[in-house]
């Protein structure tokens, strides 16, 4: 982008008094950035406009990736990054006497997404846009994004995360492009004037759906992609159908609020409305725009490719085929071919107790017509598999069961592609969660291991490693990460090694100033830095790194001169507000950081800094800080991870089970730059199937194990009793379901090779560096080609 520095700073100049009439050295942060973000908007608009009418022209198939959760993060940096003129801004923000970062820092980080699977979701908008490829992501504009924590007493306490208090620059409200979404009513057969059957909706409840858009700008190609997020709306006219303020309110409510559960599922009736809500519109508005190139029907599937991410948006199968058949005439055939040609599917989890199951009832009141459609499709299904799988296998497979529409069910038999998102993951899927599926469409299934945008996690988080890279392998990683391996040739060189130490240094005394600032605590910027980040969940096993920390501090308090290395342990994670033990487990780590920080026989030995209100830009604030990445699921729990990957790509050593997406990072790396412990997939599987695992015996038998877990309930931490007791029973007495005894010795250990290795300073290095150099892989820009070449078959813009 053509642009310099002097034109910038008479724009800015121009932009600030135009929106606030005065001018910007009387600006409040927010206003300042306010006025840098629109000004950036107006920059891209016309590649905005001309991308669109290109594939327009072009007939281009589009994808689009429809998700319940977006998490983007900032978005000015990765904008002006993308755009090529990151330091061209910089610098015209300096010269006009304006510190950039902090400018950047007004900034309301959008939290619309609750973890993992909203961030992939965000680092694949990057990675599509900046690969060249015409696709586009669905989703909601919540009013209010996932809560805002604070710890109270060390408690975590929820408030509404009002993230458009002021206005969000980068949104453009599309009141042109509405479309409406039916609820409720009855569905009636009508014969038209030919006598042909047509089917009739009565009596719906008529919500308007207003698309808010937000551009996805490519990196330095000229793409740029769209954000379509939906808000529902009373329709124009339809005042008086809305009369009073509870009827007004239903309607608000739809895209009032993000759920915050990440992993139990609740039969909610109005998370239904949100789910088909966007499908339904998303649907709609793709149709509108297929109509314009006027093409015949069965091109639907060659010109658009529709991803559904989880089961959360997966109306949009029964949505699609009830446009197809009543409303364009189909018949019920081609229409269900169109429609499996059509979609495809990533399954994100194999908690059971995390797949959505509606209850029939509810679907058959709230959206008729879609009710009879997925029983349709589910009559067909079985009726049809029977003769070939027998009715067993038929009726296991079944859509709608015992009540229970079944989403992942109807996910799978609507479309032509099933992925997992790890290779173990897609493995586990196969033979056991889906197996009955594999069997009868082992076609389907394929894996998509996850990745991450390095632009956000290296280039905008980590610029001191960014500019340490260039200056010693050269940029053309920042085109294509597997460059980033020409770093392996200086694994030897001592210059580099130190040059990367100084680099970690500074994140980690930046990081060690946010520490002091925001919570008081004094941390050691040469101490291990030891971070576990992610959503609070028994199966992530935070518990077990508390474990450790209770005995590494017992080690310390029986021998006050054991000379352990200082180490940091860094936690951020929120707890869904329902989720009692996790709850409990944060109050917990509170609890025992209070005890031990204070514990002057201790000194910087251990500190714990638990963050409030982790998200992504406190992420991209830790990782680059980070010495040890600790990634310790239960190994088959974790479908992926994907901090795995971005703390690798900043330096960090893994501390893995052999879960998720970390059996891959130990491929990559080798075992010699990765703490690997713990029981394997299969050995958890066998003690499940077995029911031979006591947790009891280990308590008893283990010396070390039993002096942990009695701090719990021998009142030695303050302020836990109700905690300590709920969580020790946990383990001891409800035989720890996530098997933290049986892994504590070989965690012990991996944790006591990490203190050896660290303090020899060149050996870590090493092991950084080789971590860095092997991140290439896991950048999702090779994720999204894949999912380009193998599922969704489109090319990039040439
Ligand atoms: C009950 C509603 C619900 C259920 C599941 C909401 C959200 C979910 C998600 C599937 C939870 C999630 O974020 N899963 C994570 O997805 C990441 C991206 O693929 C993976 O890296 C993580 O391993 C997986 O836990």
């Amino acid at each position: 982008m053509a642009f310099n520095v002097q034109e910038f700073k008479k724009e800015y100049t121009k932009k600030f008094e135009e929106l606030f009439a005065y001018g910007y050295d009387e600006g409040s942060t927010t206003e300042r950035f306010i006025a840098l973000g629109d000004l950036v908007r107006g920059l891209y608009t016309e590649e905005w406009k001309s991308t669109v009418e290109d594939y327009i022209a072009d007939q281009s198939k589009q994808v689009y990736y429809f998700s319940m959760e977006f998490l983007p993060g900032r978005m000015l940096k990765s904008n002006l990054l993308n755009l090529g003129i990151l330091d061209c801004v910089r610098e015209g923000m300096q010269e006009l006497g304006l510190d950039f970062d902090e400018v950047a820092r007004g900034e309301v980080d959008p939290a619309l997404g609750n973890g993992g699977l909203g961030r992939l979701a965000s680092c694949f908008m990057d990675s599509i846009a900046s690969t060249g490829l015409a696709g586009h992501g669905n989703g909601i504009r919540y009013r209010y994004g996932l809560f805002q924590q604070k710890f109270v007493n060390g408690y975590q306490i929820e408030l509404p995360e009002n993230w458009l208090r002021n206005r969000n620059v980068w949104e453009v409200r599309k009141e042109n492009k509405a479309v409406i979404v039916r609820f409720g009513g009855q569905v009636n057969l009508a014969a038209d004037e030919d006598g042909k059957m047509t089917v009739r909706y009565e009596n719906t409840r008529n919500i308007l759906a207003v698309p808010y858009d937000t551009a996805q700008v490519g990196y330095k190609n000229g793409v740029i992609n769209n954000l379509r997020l939906w808000s529902a709306e009373i329709p124009y006219g339809e005042e008086a159908n809305f009369s009073t303020v509870e009827e007004r309110d239903d309607v608000m409510r739809i895209t009032e609020v993000l759920y915050p559960d990440d992993s139990n599922y609740e039969g909610r009736l109005l998370r239904v409305k949100q789910e088909y809500f966007f499908s339904s519109a998303g649907i709609q508005s793709i149709i509108r725009y297929f109509k314009k190139l006027k093409l015949d029907w069965n091109q639907f599937p060659e010109k658009t490719a529709i991803h559904i991410n989880d089961t959360h948006p997966t109306l949009a199968i029964p949505e699609l085929m009830r446009i197809l058949l009543d409303e364009e005439g189909l018949g019920w055939d081609q229409a269900w071919e169109i429609t499996k040609k059509t979609i495809s599917y990533t399954n994100h989890t194999i908690l059971q107790e995390a797949m959505e199951r509606w209850p029939e009832g509810m679907i058959a009141e709230l959206l008729p017509r879609i009710y009879q459609i997925i029983a349709e499709i589910n009559r067909r299904h079985i009726e049809k598999k029977i003769p070939i799988y027998g009715n067993e296998l038929a009726y296991r497979t079944a859509i709608i069961d015992q009540g229970q529409i079944k989403m992942a069910n109807l996910a799978i038999i609507g479309s032509h592609s099933v992925n997992g998102v790890a290779q173990l993951h897609t493995d586990i899927l196969m033979a056991e969660t889906l197996h009955d599926f594999f069997v009868m469409y082992p076609q389907k299934f394929n894996n998509k291991t996850n990745g991450i945008t390095q632009r956000r996690w290296v280039q905008i988080a980590n610029e001191a490693l960014t500019d340490l890279l260039d200056d010693t392998i050269g940029a053309e990683w920042k085109k294509n990460p597997l460059e980033i391996r020409l770093l392996k040739a200086f694994r030897e060189d001592e210059e580099v090694l130190e040059a990367l130490e100084t680099v970690k240094l500074k994140n980690k005394q930046r990081f060690a100033d946010y520490v002091l600032k925001t919570m008081g605590i004094e941390i050691d910027p040469t101490a291990i830095f030891d971070v576990q980040i992610k959503r609070m969940h028994a199966y992530k096993r935070q518990l077990l790194n508390v474990m450790h920390i209770l005995d590494r501090y017992l080690q310390l308090k029986d021998d006050p001169s054991l000379d352990f290395p200082k180490r940091v342990f860094i936690f951020g994670a929120k707890a869904a507000p329902s989720y009692y033990y996790a709850k409990e487990i944060i109050k917990l780590i509170n609890a025992i950081a209070d005890l031990i920080n204070n514990d002057s026989t201790i000194g910087d030995k251990i500190k714990i800094v638990f963050v409030e209100n982790y998200g992504v830009s406190l992420a991209e604030l830790i990782i680059p800080a980070a010495d040890i990445s600790e990634q310790i699921s239960l190994a088959g729990k974790e479908a992926s991870g994907t901090s795995n990957m971005k703390l690798m790509s900043n330096g960090a050593i893994t501390m893995a089970t052999l879960d998720g997406a970390n059996v891959e990072i130990r491929d990559n790396v080798g075992d010699e730059n990765i703490f690997v412990f713990g029981l394997k997939s299969e050995e958890v599987q066998s003690y499940y199937r077995n029911g031979n695992y006591h947790a009891y015996d280990i308590y008893e038998k283990n010396p070390r194990v039993k002096r942990v877990l009695n701090m719990l309930v021998d009142g030695s931490i303050p302020g836990i009793e109700q905690e300590g007791r709920d969580i020790f029973d946990s383990l001891v007495k409800f035989n720890d379901e996530y098997f933290l005894l049986k892994d504590f010795d070989s965690y012990i250990a991996a944790q006591y090779s990490a203190d050896r290795i660290y303090a020899d300073r060149g050996k870590w290095n090493r092991m950084a560096l080789m971590n860095i150099a092997n991140s290439g892989p896991f950048s999702s820009d090779y994720t999204i080609r894949r999912y380009a070449d193998e599922i969704w078959k489109i090319k990039p813009k040439s």
